[in-house]
């Protein structure tokens, strides 16, 4: 491993610097970039524009706001549907353009349709770094972050260190996109990247097309950076143009003397076909040593892996098999743009005589709101997530990997190596056209009137920091616990818009009698404290898993470290974050011990808080990580009382 040194700058750098507009563009430093285009989807959009709707704006003031549909439509009770309806008419007074359910996952369709080279992008849903694919600064943040983006105000960050990914070579028949990313996975790992960048760099860029590329951005969020980056090249060029927007084509690279502050070699020709094993997207294996073992689910689909050619590359693999008697192989396309290619080139029929069951496009399986696989079974996906429980089934062991991989394990109906296939995919090309189709879009006419169902509630109240917060630890977890851990989606998706139900289920799958306890204690005026290993809150950008435990009165989260936008999340909510200084005192404090922070106004300004175990008698260093900007939010109890437009 080198580190390139140089004078020149980064791609990221590049871009950041043509967004600045506060800070010094130093890595460390807290910045804050104009935010070009937006997109929330559904399951964080209701609670996004409810919060846009409480700054007063007549309409959003960013260049590009986008609501897409994708995650709940599934539609059990009503409580969805009024979500969308909600969505299509707050889109339509405030000028928001509404991707209709049925069009598409959020990050698939929007690298079709809106993502260019050299803007920015904030979404409210952590994969928003797939735009990365096209050369977008494309970050993922919590809904109120991406609320007031779309009124205009800048997003902070801390300005990136950039790891340099270095490509060589060209992936060799039946190794993909995916396995470069479980490659990157392997050697990052999903934690500890907090406030970087990978930027893709080397000859081998050029060996991979948009979509490829899009996949590789995609799951940098499982390695939990801010995002990551491909140059904007011919390829892109091509993409922009086979999809009529060539017009939002620009060359953009990074200097050849770029600074990197590491560099990882990668050489596509020597990978192999990797799978991510349960329950984490880091824990990496190469297919051969899976080879062999049997497979009862698999399901192609998600932001990570729906793409026209993905689907192509599938079917050509099965074309003339039937999927294994054993095995229940689902596939959903991407979008609606790739649905209309594969019914047009005869790929959707392949899929069906081979035995697939045809899925919306849409969501649906990756978060668990449907597909879930068999007691203690094993379903290999080309999704980006399998943590524990997500899919529903929690003796269910998950694995991430290509759609090659995946068809190939279909027929098979055991984990198969793809490369034992004899399908030719040598003639699989980009397509120089898509098909574009438009109409599920729906345009702003500014004249709709806005539908509230029963399940919409509004964003909750917090009070302002106290200065003495006394309670107990509610409740005490381990390292990498995720927002799914904290608050699962899957069936209890659709009371995303109702804050006192889907509180009922925080911790769900961890220990369910989360809610009573820490509700109990707040009913006595006391404050609950969350203590958590390393990586806490990890995986989605769903700020609910802030917003619940803020209204069940939690006060602090006592970590050994948590992850970017949960950290965002949680002083946007008034839930201080507090990190040991010394690993050991995590181990000192018990469930259910007396807690106390005294004098909570001088330690914030200070940054750094004394915790009081009364049980044990132990006082605990802690620091707060938080910016200048979010200690006021933090001092206000959250942004939404001190925010002033
Ligand atoms: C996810 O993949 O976990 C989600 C569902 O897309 C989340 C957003 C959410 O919880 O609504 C994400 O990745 O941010
Ligand atoms: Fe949807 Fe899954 Fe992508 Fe999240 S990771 S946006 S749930 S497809």
């Amino acid at each position: 491993m080198s580190i390139i040194r140089g004078m020149g700058k980064t791609l990221c750098y590049k871009i950041l610097s043509s967004h600045l507009v506060e800070g010094r563009l130093e890595k460390g430093e807290s910045i804050k970039i104009r935010i070009d285009q937006t997109l929330t989807q559904d399951a964080t959009g209701t609670m996004a524009y409810l919060e846009f709707e409480s700054l007063g704006l007549d309409k959003v003031r960013n260049e590009l706001a986008v609501s897409y549909v994708d995650h709940n439509t599934v539609q059990v009770g009503f409580e969805n549907f009024d979500d969308h309806e909600y969505l299509r008419t707050v889109a339509d007074r405030k000028g928001i353009i509404y991707s209709r359910a049925g069009n598409g996952i959020c990050h698939q369709v929007h690298l079709e349709r809106f993502a260019l080279p050299g803007k920015t992008l904030l979404g409210s849903d952590s994969h928003t770094p797939t735009a990365g694919g096209i050369a977008s600064f494309a970050a993922g943040a919590g809904g109120l972050d991406v609320a007031l983006a779309m009124a205009g105000v800048p997003f902070e960050i801390v300005a990136p260190r950039v790891v340099g990914i270095r490509l060589s070579g060209k992936l060799r028949p039946f190794v993909s996109a995916k396995d470069v990313i479980l490659k990157v996975l392997e050697r990052f790992g999903v934690k500890g990247n907090v406030n970087t960048v990978f930027e893709y760099i080397g000859e081998g860029v050029s060996t991979l097309s948009v979509p490829e590329r899009a996949t590789i951005t995609n799951m940098g969020a499982e390695c939990g950076v801010t995002t990551s980056l491909f140059p904007s090249d011919d390829n892109t060029y091509e993409f922009l143009k086979a999809q009529g927007r060539e017009d939002g084509y620009i060359p953009l690279s990074a200097d050849a003397d770029a600074e990197y502050d590491d560099i990882f070699d990668i050489d596509l020709s020597s990978l192999e076909p990797l799978a991510a094993c349960p329950h984490s997207p880091g824990n990496i294996k190469s297919v051969k040593e899976l080879e062999g073992m049997k497979v009862n689910q698999i399901l192609i689909g998600s932001c990570t892996n729906s793409s026209y050619m993905d689907l192509k590359k599938a079917a050509r693999i099965l074309k003339g098999h039937k999927v294994a008697d054993s095995v229940s192989l689902g596939v959903a396309p991407g979008s609606r743009e790739v649905l209309l290619m594969i019914t047009e080139d005869g790929t959707l029929e392949t899929l069906i005589k081979a035995g697939a069951r045809i899925l919306e496009s849409a969501c649906g399986f990756c978060i668990g709101n449907h597909q879930s696989p068999g007691t203690d079974s094993v379903s290999l996906r080309t999704s980006n997530r399998n943590f524990y429980a997500r899919s529903g089934t929690a003796s269910a062991s998950l694995y991430l990997v290509s759609p090659e991989t995946a068809a190939a394990s279909a027929i098979t109906g055991v984990f198969t190596d793809p490369r034992t296939s004899v399908a030719d995919l040598s003639d699989i090309k980009m397509p120089e056209r898509f098909i574009i189709d438009d109409s599920m879009f729906i345009y702003p006419s500014f004249l709709e009137e806005i539908k509230r169902g029963p399940n919409i509630g509004n964003p909750p109240e917090n009070k302002p920091l106290s200065d003495t917060i006394h309670g107990h630890a509610v409740i005490k977890v381990g390292d990498k616990i995720t927002t799914d851990h904290i608050m699962p989606a899957g069936a209890r998706l659709k009371y995303r818009s109702n804050i006192k139900k889907y509180s009922e289920f925080v911790f769900e799958s961890v220990n369910p009698d989360f809610p009573s306890r820490a509700s109990a204690y707040r009913d006595k005026g006391e404050g609950g404290f969350i203590i958590a290993g390393a990586s806490y809150g990890q995986g989605s950008s769903r700020e609910h898993a802030a917003i619940c435990p803020m209204y069940l009165g939690i006060k602090a989260v006592c970590a050994v470290s948590i992850e970017r936008i949960h950290q965002a999340n949680l002083c946007n909510f008034g839930i201080l974050p507090l990190i040991f200084q010394s690993e050991k005192d995590y181990e000192s404090i018990d469930e259910g011990d007396e807690l106390e922070l005294l004098d909570t106004h001088s330690s914030l300004k200070e940054g750094h808080f004394i915790l009081h175990d009364i049980t044990k008698n132990m006082e605990i260093p802690l620091t707060l990580m938080a910016t200048e900007e979010q200690k006021k939010m933090l001092l206000a109890g959250g942004r939404l009382n001190e925010v002033k437009l």
